[in-house]
């Protein structure tokens, strides 16, 4: 396969003046005719060659202005002699939606016609320089017999089997959308802040209308909020969503046509959880503030995914956090962080944040280019504060607008209005790995001194690393426990950098890190008291909370190396939160939730440690009881405390005692052997609640019952039961994870070519760690197995699950003699698709 680079990256030879498209919809013989108005573009970097991308399409015929053209055809697009100057071509191609399983292009789902264009799959619909920097204003005509018939813009036309619709605003075909099929809506309206009037539109299967009304609620939310803080207006006169059912991700920003995965847009109370409102009503904000950090501003070439990605997130998680709790919102982003992207960014698949090369742009959605693309917006702000954050961001707006930018176009407006000179910044964007940062303390006639050493280890293509600008913030407290010292950002640009504090009646305790102002790897010697100390007083409530966190680590550790009891003092003063009732219930479930297994593997990686599944399933198994035991008198008022009496609402108040309340049914449980869940499981009136019984009743080896009625009880709806399938395996013992996962797998719902089924039964195999690491390889064939199925028909979905892979060269030689040979019988599959042959290929290295 052909690898692409950053350095090659050149403009294309001709402007595309406008599209014009008509669909003439079938399964198997989709018509498709373009009319496109080329124009050569004056650009004397621009490449010569005209070359349209075209992929799996039937030419019927070609013609430019007017007279048919002999082309040729490769399978990756064609080539034509074309004039010198303006032209227009015209094209008619057939394509087979019915028969794409890939869900990139034109494809069906449940009889409806739907498209997923991004980022390349706009050359599975027609001939056309399918490239981010080649923006067009598109009309659109779609001639068939469903119902409703979709695309992008405002609506220009409708009859007996056609609709038109234009897009006035210049896009890239990455943006480009149709729907077609049998769809009901959700209608709403909303007035922009300048007036204008905009219809509402959530588009689903008949059956799915009672699912809308939260989406709707937070798309409204989202277009007011991004007028309130980022002066965004929405821009066109209807901005419609669709839910699809078989969909490879979560959602897509096509411009005012938004097809999500029915799982991140459809909710009701009794079938969706507290978490999935809170992910859909992220997800709906995140798709539409693409409208301007994306659509409206796209992207130059794939290497700057990040620049529309990691700033859109960036921007959603400040929604959420405005919307909920700041604090609760910051330490889920960092558990996800550090369970995602730190693994991905310490192992084979480490990558910048802009990557260089690659042969497969899909493979490239990853933790990386999304999570820490947000971290590295958010120590921006951090190093510039909020009003030259404001001020930068206008100005990228103002600047920007209708282009195809880059990150050094980002970075500029930040320059310009900042007068910073950002060029070490940067490295940011270009140097992969997780920064380790070491700090070292001194204490002197007054003077306290921190001393920070930053290393990067090297990472695929990067063997050595110079020294990132690195935002610390920190606040200091007093032996009382007063803070001395308020939040301050110290900026480390060295690689080894001292901060003295003067002033000081005595030796302080810093609190380091603060709101985790930088995606690092924090390496403190501190002793336990210290940060039982910073448990009970500090103020900020992320250093609060990873104050526990590395307490409770240090003693999960030593319950593995030495068998050591689970650690006491850590124990009292993490009572002293959870049972505090002044506290938020989210922040208060947060601090009870000990590590996930994978985190502490990648502790003890961290640490340079080959981690033991069994044996860390084991320690925290024994210390989950402890905290059963030792708190048991105390549990069933903590349970009273997390009741909701009002009816129910998904908001952060209601589902955080939720989640602390499954939080002490799970320990509950491990004391009355599944009495209080089966309670709960028979009263539950909404899926939060129930889906917790029935997690705790398998654990507690009493689900035979609750499986089989909740299968009954929901066996007809699609998203309910990808939960009945991923529970199963998520709540399987170790040893048993796997079989239960094969078992599954024979259930005739388990529609394997449907990617949340999918991912419900492989996905829950994969997070579970002690299940998936399993000593003798079964995870790892079973797994191996399913993705050799599924790369024929769904290559995208096959390769991002490779993903759970990519810690394998951490465990002991056994598990990676297993790892190994599962990689390489994927590798060995004959027709092996370049998605997934590029990361299994990397993943070996
Ligand atoms: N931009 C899309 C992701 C497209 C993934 C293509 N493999 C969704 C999002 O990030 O909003
Ligand atoms: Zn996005």
């Amino acid at each position: 396969p052909q690898t692409i680079y950053l350095k090659d990256y050149k403009p294309f030879g001709w402007i595309v003046k406008d599209v014009s498209l008509r669909f003439v919809l079938h399964p198997t013989e989709t018509r498709v005719f373009s009319t496109i108005t080329f124009s050569p573009n004056p650009d004397p970097a621009a490449e010569r060659r005209f070359f349209l991308h075209g992929e799996h399409l039937k030419l019927k015929s070609a013609k430019i202005d007017g007279n048919p053209v002999s082309v040729d055809i490769t399978p990756e697009g064609l080539t034509c002699d074309v004039p010198g100057c303006d032209f227009t071509w015209e094209a008619e191609v057939e394509i087979a939606p019915a028969e794409n399983t890939a869900l990139e292009g034109l494809y069906m789902s449940n009889g409806m016609y739907c498209t997923q264009c991004e980022a390349e799959g706009f050359r599975k619909i027609t001939y056309y320089p399918d490239r981010p920097d080649v923006m067009s204003t598109f009309t659109v005509r779609i001639e068939g017999d469903e119902p409703v018939k979709l695309s992008n813009g405002n609506p220009a036309g409708q009859g007996d089997g056609w609709a038109e619709w234009h897009d006035p605003w210049p896009k890239p075909a990455y943006l480009f959308a149709l729907v077609a099929g049998d769809l009901v809506n959700h209608p709403d309206r909303f007035t922009t802040k300048s007036g204008k009037d905009v219809e509402l539109n959530i588009w689903v299967r008949p059956g799915d209308e009672g699912k809308c009304a939260f989406g709707m609620d937070a798309l409204k939310a989202s277009m007011k909020w991004d007028e309130d803080v980022y002066g965004r207006e929405y821009d066109l006169d209807i901005f419609n969503i669709v839910a699809v059912d078989d969909f490879n991700m979560g959602a897509m920003e096509n411009k005012g046509l938004n097809i999500f995965n029915s799982s991140c847009v459809l909710a009701s109370p009794e079938t969706s959880t507290d978490a999935n409102f809170e992910r859909i009503e992220a997800i709906i904000a995140h798709e539409y503030f693409h409208n301007w950090t994306g659509n409206r501003i796209t992207c130059r070439d794939w290497f700057q995914l990040c620049l529309k990605e990691g700033l859109t997130v960036y921007r959603d998680s400040q929604f959420t956090s405005d919307l909920r709790s700041a604090p609760v919102k910051r330490i889920s982003d960092v558990i996800d962080l550090r369970g995602r992207q730190f693994p991905e960014d310490q192992g084979p698949l480490s990558h910048p944040v802009r990557p260089e090369s690659f042969q497969e742009i899909n493979n490239f959605y990853t933790a990386t280019v999304y999570e820490k693309g947000a971290e590295v917006i958010g120590m921006l702000n951090r190093l510039v504060g909020d009003d030259a954050y404001a001020k930068a961001l206008d100005l990228y707006f103002d600047r920007h607008d209708g282009d195809a930018a880059t990150i050094e176009d980002w970075l500029k407006v930040f320059e310009d209005t900042t007068g910073r000179d950002l060029t070490q910044f940067k490295r940011w964007y270009s140097q992969s790995g997780t920064p380790r940062l070491k700090v070292a303390e001194d204490w002197a006639d007054g003077t306290y001194t921190l001393t920070f050493t930053q290393d990067t280890p090297p990472t695929p293509g990067q063997p050595d690393k110079a020294p990132q600008v690195i935002p610390i913030a920190v606040g200091l407290l007093n032996p009382n426990g007063d803070e001395v010292l308020p939040t301050t950002v110290l900026e480390m640009t060295e690689a080894t950098q001292s901060f003295t504090f003067d002033g000081l009646a005595s030796r302080p305790v810093a609190s380091i890190l603060r709101e985790f102002s930088a995606p690092v790897v924090l390496e403190r010697d501190q002793s336990p008291q210290e940060r039982a100390f910073l448990l009970a007083h500090d103020t900020d409530p992320f250093c609060r909370w990873d104050a526990s966190r590395e307490l409770a680590r240090a003693s999960i550790l030593a319950m593995i190396r030495d068998g050591a009891a689970p650690d006491t003092a850590w124990l009292d003063g993490l009572e002293r939160v959870v049972f505090d009732d002044t506290l938020d219930p989210s922040f208060r479930e947060l601090m009870l939730a000990v590590p996930t297994q994978s985190e502490l593997a990648q502790n003890l990686f961290e640490m340079g440690e080959t981690p033991d599944p069994d044996a860390i399933h084991r320690a925290v198994e024994t210390l989950r009881q402890a905290m059963a035991e030792r708190w048991a008198d105390r549990l069933p008022r903590l349970a009273k405390d997390t009741w909701v009496t009002a009816s129910y609402a998904p908001n952060a108040d209601q589902s955080g005692k939720r989640a602390l309340g499954a939080a002490v049914l799970s320990l509950t449980t491990r004391l009355d052997g599944g009495a209080a869940a089966q309670a709960q499981y028979d009263a539950a009136d909404n899926m939060t609640l129930q889906l917790s019984a029935l997690g705790n009743l398998i654990r507690a080896g009493k689900g035979d019952l609750a499986v089989k009625s909740f299968y009954n009880q929901w066996k007809e709806d699609r998203l309910v039961m990808d939960k009945w399938f991923g529970l199963q395996v998520g709540a399987a013992e170790p040893d048993q994870a796997v079989e239960v996962a094969r078992a599954l797998t024979r259930h005739p719902d388990f529609d394997w070519k449907n990617p949340n089924r999918f991912r419900a039964v492989f996905g829950a195999l994969a997070m579970h760690h002690a299940g998936f690491h399993r000593a003798d390889g079964a995870g790892y064939a079973l797994l191996a197995d399913w993705l050799i199925t599924l790369d024929d028909k769904n290559p995208q979905t096959t390769a991002r699950m490779c993903s759970a892979f990519q810690t394998w060269k951490r465990y002991d030689a056994g598990r990676q003699a297993h790892a190994r040979a599962a990689l390489k019988r994927i590798m060995a599959k004959p027709g092996l698709s370049r998605d997934t042959s590029e990361m299994v290929s990397r993943i070996l290295e």
